[in-house]
């Protein structure tokens, strides 16, 4: 790590235009990256970046530091050329979507990730698949490289652990406890944090209690299989972790699957285990993910089909 933080110092000497993206549809730990890191370059630097983002961007972070500073990918001219780009939290390179196109323009390509990821696209990895949130990897490289930050990094670090970890009840490493130990020292305060992203609209909350409420259970009540239609999903802010959080506390449910009808033929799957791994599972349906949170997006297969198939998966697990 330290030798290639020492290489990523020494191209951000030289780099006149950057840009920073993570993956669609960012949560938590993908837009709060992008927005610190683009302070800390600014900062660290004197270089304004240009941070991007394909999709939606949920309500739940609206009010975050920077937020404004992140844009549409599609307001910046597509043949822009960058002297680098930077890839943060993004899984694998069908998930960064539209400014996929800054990646191959780019003169230097560097990520920072904490996904398993067998193909990585940049010519400098700074990963870690241990770590609990990409921020944890990036709070690492801070330090190593002694760059100066602010309070509004720390809160997005913060955030972004959050996140990730479920306010720490998925957190795997004591790193990523220590790392919020050491921002709440500098000032952060949690709970502040934890009131700010209270702000999903109420039809969000109701859509994801509802589809809680009507899951089907299978295999003895170990597997929960909860469904959004195309209708109630316009509602929807974010990935509906409230479902995955609500069936996960079910005393016997060990593996949890929200399923999303996104569009017609375009569903959103995706998938929690408090028992063996899942991430074999996502991959079959053509995504991908962590060990015990993973997930798909099926085109060209109704809701019912992706049900069926989803739930066969399961069996003898
Ligand atoms: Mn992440």
């Amino acid at each position: 790590m330290e030798k290639n933080v020492k290489i990523f110092t020494e191209k951000l000497r030289d780099a006149k235009s950057i840009v920073i993206m993570a993956h669609k549809n960012p949560d938590g730990d993908a837009l709060c990256c992008v927005l610190a890191l683009s302070r800390l370059i600014e900062k660290n630097y004197g270089t304004k970046c240009v941070c991007v983002y394909d999709g939606n961007v949920p309500d739940y972070l609206d009010n975050i530091p920077l937020r404004r500073h992140a844009h549409c990918w599609n307001k910046i001219n597509p043949d822009e050329k960058f002297d680098m780009a930077i890839l943060l939290d993004y899984g694998a390179e069908h998930q960064v979507g539209g400014p996929l196109a800054f990646v191959k323009n780019a003169g230097f390509v560097v990520e920072i990730d904490h996904h398993k990821n067998d193909n990585p696209i940049a010519n400098l990895c700074l990963d870690d698949d241990t770590a609990d949130a990409t921020a944890v990897v990036l709070y690492r490289i801070m330090r190593i490289a002694g760059w100066r930050d602010d309070l509004d990094v720390r809160d997005l670090l913060s955030v972004a652990i959050l996140t990730d970890t479920g306010n720490f009840k998925f957190a795997h490493c004591g790193e990523s406890l220590s790392v919020m130990a050491g921002l709440v020292d500098g000032g952060v305060n949690i709970h502040r944090l934890v009131e700010l992203m209270n702000n999903k609209p109420r039809k969000a909350v109701l859509v994801e209690a509802t589809a809680a409420a009507n899951a089907d259970f299978f295999y003895h009540n170990r597997l929960a299989v909860a469904t959004i239609n195309r209708h109630d999903y316009r509602n929807m802010d974010g990935r509906g972790e409230m479902v995955l959080n609500i069936l996960g506390q079910i005393k016997g449910v060990e593996y949890i699957v929200l399923l999303k009808e996104q569009k017609e033929n375009q569903i959103g799957i995706s998938i929690r285990s408090r028992g063996a791994a899942i991430d074999g599972i996502a991959t079959s349906f053509g995504g991908g993910g962590h060990e015990r949170a993973a997930g798909a997006v099926v085109r060209g297969d109704t809701l019912e089909n992706v049900r069926s198939k989803i739930i066969n998966a399961f069996k003898g697990m």
